[in-house]
């Protein structure tokens, strides 16, 4: 097949998956084009069947915001018309969902009917997507997509109580790639981070708010005051000011490290003891199945996608919302009981073995085929 990825070229997990399902793609020799405003963070190298068309939008003094939509709309169906592609998958609802509806609607009255494929991540529903200044058009764009994928069975529900949705959803979950998500030997890490063998924690977010990476240092403060232990905090966004001056008033800024963005995450959760996600909403949690796939149990919150992705019990521990207390008390039993920390490793493994990207891969390709046989069959 020959499809087009519309996404977010940054480090969000939206374009991660976005990527890495591009590229899984066009290793079983699919062609892919990229159609996006910067080069995907993940695809840096050559890649061979991957094709990048970046979209400019030129600026103009009448403009106070340069109309991207427009630019992004004929970048789609340039691309469609010359490449001569099959299917147009657009990834996040905003704006890419209304963008592919127009540049349906241009390709059809030029006699091309390009199918287009919606797939949903999270905040696009669940935070910004409800906002009234948008969700009309959400609404919209989902209905009039030709096919529409969730990332797990809580987004298909709040996607059906949020919107007024006559589509069919299909869940299609994320995946991990094992060649890369896996537990390696990195004693030099440790041994440079934890000269001690003090335990290590983990959070990998973008820092936004949702993340609630303050609940993070909370529960690490009282880890600490139990385990001798260190925290590793990676990723960047608006909240690290904010998290920072948590680290400093709670005194522990000396065992709490910023790494700041990581291009290698795995190096890292291959010396993490345990992972924390806090957040107050998570339509999946990709950074819990990545470090699940490194052998790290999760300590999370039980919102969305998270009690799909972390078994309580099994994998990790989940908590309330904001209910630290909880949180720190089930990290301090995991790590100071060394054969239930063990066991929780392997079912950790296990877990996200299921969803290897192998496994996943397959039914995009099948999902695929049928929306452009039903296409055609409704042309
Ligand atoms: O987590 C974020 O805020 C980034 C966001 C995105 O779209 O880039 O992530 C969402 O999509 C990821 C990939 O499908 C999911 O793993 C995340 O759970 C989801 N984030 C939220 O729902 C908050």
């Amino acid at each position: 097949m020959k499809i087009g990825i519309v996404c977010y070229p940054t480090y969000g997990g939206s374009g991660v998956v976005a990527t890495e399902l591009g590229k899984g793609l066009a290793q079983k020799g699919h062609s892919v084009h990229f159609i996006t405003y910067s080069q995907p963070a993940r695809l840096l190298n050559f890649t061979e069947n991957v094709y990048y068309h970046e979209v400019s939008s030129p600026d103009y003094p009448l403009f106070e915001y340069t109309p991207y939509e427009t630019a992004l709309a004929s970048k789609m169906v340039d691309v469609v018309s010359y490449e001569k592609l099959d299917l147009l998958h657009v990834h996040y609802a905003i704006p890419h969902a209304a963008v592919a509806y127009m540049a349906k609607k241009i390709l059809l009255a030029q006699g091309t009917y390009i199918p287009v494929v919606t797939t949903l991540h999270g905040t696009d529903i669940t935070l910004v997507g409800k906002n009234a200044s948008y969700a009309p058009v959400v609404s919209f764009s989902i209905n009039k997509s030709d096919g529409v994928t969730a990332v797990s069975e809580s987004l298909k529900q709040d996607t059906y109580n949020s919107f007024d949705i006559n589509n069919h959803i299909e869940v299609i979950p994320n995946f991990i790639d094992f060649s890369r998500f896996r537990k390696t030997n990195k004693d030099h890490f440790k041994k440079a981070i934890a000269p001690n063998g003090e335990k290590i924690l983990v959070h990998v977010s973008n820092f936004r708010k949702v993340k609630r990476v303050d609940d993070v240092v909370h529960i690490f403060k009282k880890v600490y005051s139990k385990i001798p232990s260190k925290l590793l905090l990676i990723g960047d966004g608006p909240e690290r000011q904010s998290v920072e001056r948590t680290c400093r008033e709670i005194g522990l800024c000396h065992e709490i490290r910023f790494l700041g963005k990581q291009q290698a995450v795995e190096e890292l959760l291959a010396i993490a003891d345990l992972f924390i996600i806090p957040s107050a909403s998570e339509s999946f949690g990709l950074a819990a199945l990545e470090a699940m796939a490194c052998e790290v149990p999760i300590i999370s919150s039980d919102v969305g996608g998270l009690t799909e992705v972390n078994i309580h019990g099994q994998t990790g521990f989940l908590s309330k919302v904001g209910d630290i207390d909880d949180m720190a008390k089930n990290a301090i039993h995991l790590l100071q009981t060394e054969e239930l920390h063990q066991k929780f490793r392997v079912n950790a493994l296990a877990q996200a073995q299921k969803f290897d990207i192998g496994n996943i891969l397959p039914l995009y390709e099948k999902y695929y085929e049928r929306v452009i046989q039903e296409a055609t069959v409704n042309q």
